[in-house]
């Protein structure tokens, strides 16, 4: 299938003087460089910061608000309520428990559907015309449950999915190919973390196809660097997390291109979470959310462009999607 998620690529709300409004529920380390990384690229108005805990809010706010005399005027404003998210273009949900020892990944999840029964329906209420970006893990679930508790339309309900992994691809393909990672189309698509798909029959460097321009001797030998690549990918936030306790600086870049791509209706091409019903064999009943590419605008995802997947690369994402289906029958949703 290759139909359109979008209802329509309006440029809405059109209005001269629109200020862009941006929230951002979970003010924590994930949440705060992206606040940081969206100031200082100039992409809202007013930036509205919510979480749990009211202390560390508004030093947060605070310390931003001081930054005021480096910065474009943007009105910074906080709250553990929702009322100050109202009339938001976009909502970006970053709030999440941590694991708690010995807790299974089953269970941190059932604690996260908790906690997001609570920020998802008061945030559609006060911005019912917003986009929803969730950022929380696990990403892809955590996205599905937000588009059951917003009732919003899917194009306006994504995930921040493989964007980063994608991004930590090219970079990681670049080096070992010597070129800038601009010039590397590269994804990795579906379940964001360990079981992330690299997509790569459609690696292109320069606009050339990579794996089809070598000779057949030596795609053996590219294809066991590209798997070694594609773990390193995977690893690497594991590896940021052991060495300085979470990751924050990469995710906060990686939210701001897509902030950008959606409020300046930038019709870039991102891998991002997104309702994969109908998609690559996967059926259409199946409501899972996972990466895929698609064009993003104003309206949210305008459009999925269709990609070539191997017959490996389509099992592989299918098999994601059907561990994920089963996942969220248990949540009771
Ligand atoms: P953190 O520093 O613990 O921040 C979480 C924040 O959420 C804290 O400030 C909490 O007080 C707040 N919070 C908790 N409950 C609520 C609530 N009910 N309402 C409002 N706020 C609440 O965690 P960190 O910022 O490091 O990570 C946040 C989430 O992002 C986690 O789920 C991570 O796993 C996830 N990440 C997702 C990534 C991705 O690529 N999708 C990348 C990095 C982290």
């Amino acid at each position: 299938a290759s139909s359109s998620a979008a209802a329509g690529d309006a440029d809405a709300p059109s209005q001269p003087n629109h200020r862009i409004k941006i929230s951002i529920v979970g003010a924590g380390n994930v949440g705060m460089a992206i606040a940081q990384t969206i100031l200082t690229q100039d992409l809202a108005d007013e930036i509205a910061l919510v979480d749990a805990k009211p202390e560390k809010l508004r030093g947060e706010m605070l310390d931003l608000q001081h930054a005021a005399a480096f910065l474009p005027r943007v009105r910074i404003v906080s709250g553990t309520y929702y009322a100050v998210t109202a009339g938001s273009d976009l909502a970006i949900v970053t709030a999440g428990a941590r694991q708690l020892p010995g807790e299974t990944r089953l269970d941190l999840l059932h604690r996260n559907v908790a906690l997001f029964r609570t920020v998802v329906p008061p945030l559609a209420q006060h911005s019912p015309d917003a986009l929803l970006l969730v950022v929380s893990n696990p990403v892809d679930v955590l996205t599905y449950v937000a588009w059951k508790l917003s009732g919003f339309p899917p194009n306006r309900v994504l995930g921040s999915g493989t964007n980063l992994d994608s991004s930590r691809f090219r970079s990681l393909l670049a080096d070992h190919l010597e070129v800038n990672a601009q010039d590397v189309q590269a994804y990795m698509v579906g379940e964001h973390g360990d079981s992330s798909v690299a997509l790569w029959s459609s690696i292109s460097i320069g606009g050339v196809p990579m794996l089809s321009s070598l000779r057949e001797s030596d795609v053996e030998f590219e294809q066991a660097v590209l798997e070694r690549i594609r773990k390193a990918v995977v690893g690497s936030a594991y590896e940021v997390i052991r060495l300085k306790g979470y990751t924050s600086w990469a995710i906060g870049y990686s939210v701001a291109s897509l902030a950008r791509s959606l409020l300046r209706n930038q019709h870039r091409i991102h891998p991002i979470s997104l309702l994969a019903s109908g998609f690559h064999g996967i059926p259409d009943d199946r409501e899972v959310f996972l990466s895929l590419p698609a064009v993003l605008g104003r309206s949210g995802v305008i459009r999925i462009p269709s990609v070539q997947l191997t017959e490996e690369e389509g099992k592989r994402l299918r098999k994601s999607a059907q561990t994920l289906w089963e996942i969220q029958q248990q949540l009771g949703l």
